[in-house]
């Protein structure tokens, strides 16, 4: 691609103007679909802007807010900018802002938790509203005028297809290489014309590289040199690490069950420390020829695909570190091959999620001694991020692992509870549980097996007995022994924590 491929094409050269410009475009009580999946792709200088305009209306005593569609969580410039100028009175779906987190925590913000797959449809669907205005990302255009993604795709095509107007921020600082690294499917129709989606393999490509635009729908082009910011992975430590040598060893163990190829299964990995450390142990593991049919490539697929352990990855979007992004940026070219970025409604779908078999690893804030999974409220009512797309991908699986430290707070938190506060994944989406202590492989068992094995798997030592107390006293007690449970106990376990500071 040439650097003429940034300039808009002659028809939308009028259209260029400043972010200020642009944002003044968006108006009180707008629907904006904003591009951008965990922290990459999102606009990064209208946003901004706009969280000034709605600044300067606030101290004239104006009401200024939006509401705000995104692919995932974005960037401090968005989420943060906007929140921070109580510019957000209704968000969806998954965010991991601090600053947006505390307003919806503190009941300030309206949020809309859902499953990322299910956005796009929704939307079509009308469920959601009408889309006023798509603010998207792209890092250049075609010389038929189409827009070339950048480096997430989530929503976009949606925004694009549905709002009124549209804003497009060209961003120069995305590679070159990102042309022909999409894959945008046009095939989703709304029931009863849905028809089966024609992916067989992670490799597939099934739609075109560019998005589809209408040019007389692009009100503003915004043109910006600015890098996605992704915070950095730490590196893994001991507690990753063992998380880590437990999966890996389950999975040697399925391969040679025959219950697994030696390739595995297409993987999808969530987001976080601890999975990225998954997949840094597969680095070392004897699978060869490995793919990912997931959500986010993140560093550990970089340096997969640079080992050769990995053939492709198929994704929506990047969440790189910024080293791994610059390394990205620099050697772009040779990872263009390897690697397809779909929409979100294609690399979440249900039926491909199934169809592939994926190997679904994701994080957790608790789950209970039935395998029941909370990942998305800490003590029962504070949001972190949302659901993302864990139950895509924890519900169609052909195995879902959920994995975690075996303790949250330094300790004080067992990350093992008699009753999850909130269940995000029931214990059918829930296969293998895995923490530093050990893993409970969970199939096929009845839920008495499964309260044995996961407190003596995967609680903190800390916390047995209490738990093992607990399980006791509630086989004794309860009204049904299939799954025994003394309520008011296990409802109040984390006011016991609230209370003490400790559950000891
Ligand atoms: O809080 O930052 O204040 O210290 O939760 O926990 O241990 O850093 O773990 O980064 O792996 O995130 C479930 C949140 C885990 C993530 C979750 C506190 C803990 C810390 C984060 P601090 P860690 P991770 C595809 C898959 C849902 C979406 C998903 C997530 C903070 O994995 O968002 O899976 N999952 N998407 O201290 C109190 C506990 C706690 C707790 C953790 N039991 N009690 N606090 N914390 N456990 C990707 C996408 O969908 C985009």
């Amino acid at each position: 691609m040439t650097r003429s491929t940034r300039l808009a094409p002659a028809s939308l050269k009028s259209k260029v103007m400043s972010a200020d410009a642009a944002a003044a475009l968006i108006h009180n009580g707008a629907v904006v679909g904003m591009s951008g999946f965990t922290g990459s792709g999102y606009p990064k200088a209208v946003p901004l802007a706009l969280a000034a305009q709605i600044e300067a209306q606030h101290a004239a005593g104006n009401p200024f807010q939006v509401k705000i569609w995104s692919g995932a969580s974005t960037g401090p410039e968005l989420d943060g900018a906007l929140a921070k100028a109580d510019g957000i009175d209704f968000r969806l779906p998954y965010n991991s802002d601090p600053i947006a987190r505390d307003k919806i925590n503190a009941g300030e913000m309206s949020y809309f938790d859902m499953h990322l797959s299910q956005v796009a449809p929704m939307a079509w669907q009308g469920f959601l509203g009408r889309l006023d205005t798509a603010v998207v990302e792209i890092s250049g255009f075609t010389p038929e005028g189409e827009a070339i993604p950048s480096s997430s795709v989530g929503n976009n095509k949606t925004w694009l297809d549905c709002a009124e107007k549209i804003i497009l921020e060209v961003n120069s600082w995305q590679s070159d290489a990102l042309n022909g690294m999409h894959d945008i499917y046009y095939g989703t129709a709304l029931p009863p014309h849905r028809v089966p989606i024609p992916l067989t393999a992670p490799s597939d490509r099934i739609g075109q590289p560019h998005f589809k635009l209408d040019h007389s729908k692009v009100v503003a082009i915004v043109e910006t040199e600015a890098p996605d910011r992704n915070a950095p992975f730490a590196k893994p430590d001991a507690t990753a690490e063992a998380i880590a040598g437990h999966l890996l060893e389950f999975l040697k163990h399925e391969v040679k069950r025959g219950r697994m190829p030696a390739s595995l299964l297409p993987l999808q990995s969530g987001v976080g420390n601890v999975t990225n450390a998954v997949l840094s142990g597969l680095l070392d593991s004897p699978f060869q020829n490995m793919t990912a049919f997931t959500e986010v490539i993140q560093d550990g697929m970089l340096d997969l695909l640079d080992a050769g352990k990995l053939r492709m990855a198929s994704a929506t979007a990047f969440s790189l570190s910024p080293d791994a992004a610059e390394r990205f940026n620099a050697d772009a070219h040779r990872y263009r091959d390897k690697l397809i970025l779909r929409p979100q409604e294609i690399s979440n779908h249900p039926e491909l999620v199934r169809r592939l078999g994926c190997v679904a690893m994701n994080g957790l804030i608790e789950a209970d001694i039935y395998g029941n999974v909370n990942s998305t409220h800490v003590m029962g009512s504070r949001i972190q991020n949302g659901i993302g797309g864990s139950g895509d991908f924890a519900r169609n699986a052909y195995i879902s692992i959920f994995m975690t430290p075996s303790t949250a707070k330094a300790g004080k938190i067992s990350a093992i509870v008699p009753m999850a506060s909130h269940v995000d994944h029931i214990s059918q989406d829930v296969q293998v549980i895995v923490t530093e202590q050990g893993l409970a492989d969970l199939r096929a068992l009845a839920p008495k097996q499964r309260a044995a094995l996961i407190i003596d798997r995967c609680a903190h030592p800390d916390y047995r007995d209490a738990l093992r107390d607990y399980y006791d006293r509630a086989l004794r007690s309860s009204y049904g022994k299939h799954s025994p449970n003394i309520l008011p106990e296990a409802l109040s376990w984390h006011q016991r924590y609230i209370d003490t500071g400790s559950m000891k």
